[in-house]
């Protein structure tokens, strides 16, 4: 029987990964399941949209397998679909996702939710271009990343490092606020997420990464790259004309209540959390404590 409602629900996005899916996911289970690991009540959720090899098969088996293995399937492609839509019908407390190669070192989760449930942000990143990030990738996609990432400062003034990591965690409240005026369905998501969720004053905490790249990709390099670019100016109009990216208008940013304590570091992660970057904050976490949720496990 599936365990009720867990405090954080991990999405790994799928599409066509039927070489790596099992190996991952099981990965991921272990790490979760061991002692010293995030005390909190958890559910790993396979989103596959639109894969033609074996990925739905092996999801729905890993699925009847583990009791803490759900499986969201759609027939679109896109990994911002497959998000959207996961983090939608979650009944969890914080929602995070990520890549299924597991480039990101695991022992950075702990910090990611920490930063959540002990009230440090209402999203957190990993990053892997700020000090205390170590990455292993080739020069090309280094470049390009850290090309688009000065971009979105230089024009919408991100102040998050890293748009693109696949590792990211976000309140489940504030999610629920936020997607209906995020508009991309794709690779582009995860900056419109962030943009508005720093348009709207909440805060982001960043959590370095240790992150080794994998070659497989499923991303084409030019085609995503003019897909951000045409993202990119579709906020640029949005935020000339006062709409939401999505072209509604946005919500007032509520009061900021007291400020919560910082996140404990995990002391087996090899890269410290840094301060998250401090804003403004919208509401209070929808939970009371990460003890809470431990005893619930
Ligand atoms: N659900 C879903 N996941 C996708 C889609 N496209 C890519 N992904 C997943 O997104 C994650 C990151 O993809 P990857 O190819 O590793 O990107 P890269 O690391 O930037 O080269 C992987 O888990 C992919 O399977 C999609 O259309 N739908
Ligand atoms: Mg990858």
């Amino acid at each position: 029987m599936k365990p009720p409602f867990p405090a954080v629900e991990i999405v790994i996005p799928v599409h066509n990964e039927e070489a790596v899916l099992a190996d991952s996911v099981v990965t991921l289970h272990s790490f979760l399941s061991q002692p010293g690991s995030p005390p909190y009540p958890w559910r790993i959720v396979i989103a596959d949209n639109a894969s033609t090899d074996r990925t739905l098969a092996i999801a729905r088996q890993l699925g009847r397998a583990f009791p803490h293995i759900d499986t969201v399937h759609l027939s679109h492609k896109g990994r911002g679909r497959a998000l959207r839509e996961a983090w939608s019908r979650s009944r969890a407390e914080i929602l995070a996702y990520m890549d299924v190669d597991l480039s990101t070192d695991l022992r950075a989760l702990r910090p990611l939710i920490d930063a959540i449930a002990n009230g440090h942000g209402e999203l957190a990143i990993g990053t892997r271009l700020a000090p205390g990030s170590r990455v292993t990738r080739v020069a090309k996609r280094e470049l390009i990343s850290r090309s688009y990432n000065q971009l979105l400062k230089a024009t919408l003034r991100a102040r998050f490092s890293d748009a693109q990591c696949g590792f990211k965690a976000i309140r489940a409240d504030v999610a629920r606020d936020l997607l209906p005026y995020v508009a991309d369905e794709a690779w582009f998501f995860d900056t419109e997420l962030l943009v508005l969720a720093q348009r709207r004053g909440l805060r982001i905490a960043e959590i370095p990464v240790a992150w080794v790249d994998d070659r497989d990709s499923r991303v084409d390099i030019v085609r995503t790259a003019a897909a951000d670019l045409r993202g990119v100016a579709r906020l640029l109009r949005a935020q000339r004309t006062g709409s939401s990216p999505a072209g509604r208008p946005i919500p007032a940013v509520r009061p900021t209540p007291a400020a919560a304590p910082p996140p404990a570091a995990a002391p087996s992660n090899p890269v410290a959390p840094t301060a998250p970057a401090a804003t403004t904050r919208s509401r209070p976490p929808a939970f009371a404590s990460s003890n809470a949720m431990s005893a619930r496990r």
